[in-house]
């Protein structure tokens, strides 16, 4: 039979257990008002109390099988809604219409909801981190940084392509995106056990600015690469990083996300895959959505 209790009883009832109960006791603090640190110091006096969260969030930063299903489940999702989007894209089309098709892949496919407010920033929007207004009419010519991701399961994945509305890089639209796209490639293959995100973001800045050559004018490319390379990805977006545990371990899952910003030209590019870093390597795991300019044209002729 269950036992209904007033809500008010709680606190008596936790002092009983955690009385029972040998050993260190660990409690959230990291937001804890100063009246609820008195309550805890109360509740829990002689007792040696601990904040929870660090270790809380460790265990989220390694993800076990079940997590690494429920990722992959959101990524696919997610991928099959970029392709959606990619399919369904041309000039003219408000940046919410290619978001209602975006979505509508998303929940198609089993989709909870958006792991985060879509992101489908046009022309002079492409170059606009956080962007997601979407109220833009696109036109010939424009490039579309498109950020979205599909929750699934209580995890999300984050991806990000850019495209061209009407389904062709121009030359310069396609010089800057190799760059960017190079520069990932280049992070991905420094990922093993035992590096940091930080590593790989100062390995991809240093392979921007030493490949740039003229293509940022009298700056080197890296200067327009305004954000951070990556992050972990998890049931949050920018999911938990406990310090003392920057360095990458097997089951870790996290973004590579480089790109490049040029307000002037209104031509901005961002390409972000997620990555499983195994005992043996890192994994792609968005990878099935079109990354070449190549693949992308490819998509894009075949709508
Ligand atoms: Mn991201």
């Amino acid at each position: 039979m269950p036992i209904v209790l007033p809500t008010d009883s709680l606190e008596g009832r936790l002092r009983l257990v955690q009385s029972r109960v040998p050993g260190p006791v660990y409690v959230p603090l990291d937001d804890a008002t100063r009246e609820e640190r008195r309550v805890v110091d109360l509740v829990f006096a002689g007792r040696d109390v601990r904040n929870l969260r660090p270790v809380a969030d460790s265990l989220r930063m390694v993800k076990d099988a079940d997590e690494l299903t429920r990722l992959r489940t959101a990524v696919d999702i997610s991928v099959a809604g970029h392709v959606a989007a990619m399919q369904a894209a041309r000039p003219g089309m408000y940046e919410y219409e290619i978001e209602a098709v975006l979505e509508a892949g998303f929940r198609k496919n089993g989709a909870d909801r958006v792991g985060y407010p879509s992101i489908v920033g046009s022309g002079p929007n492409s170059t606009t981190l956080h962007y997601d207004v979407n109220r833009r009419q696109t036109r010939d010519g424009d490039l579309v940084v498109m950020d979205a991701g599909a929750e699934w399961g209580q995890y999300t994945a984050d991806v990000t392509r850019t495209f061209p509305v009407n389904g062709k890089f121009t030359p310069r639209q396609k010089a800057i995106y190799d760059l960017v796209l190079a520069t990932q490639r280049t992070a991905f293959d420094s990922v093993r056990p035992g590096v940091t995100l930080r590593d790989l973001d100062r390995i991809a800045r240093t392979y921007m600015r030493d490949h740039s050559g003229t293509l940022c004018g009298d700056r080197t490319c890296d200067t327009y690469f305004i954000h951070g390379l990556g992050h972990h990805l998890g049931m949050d977006v920018h999911d938990v990083n406990v310090p003392g545990r920057q360095r990458l371990e097997p089951g870790m899952v996290f973004t590579i996300e480089p790109g490049i910003y040029l307000p002037q030209e209104s031509l901005g590019v961002r390409i972000e895959d997620d990555v499983l870093l195994t005992a043996a390597g890192a994994e792609w795991l968005s990878d099935k959505a079109p990354r070449t300019t190549d693949e992308i044209e490819r998509l894009m002729r075949r709508r």
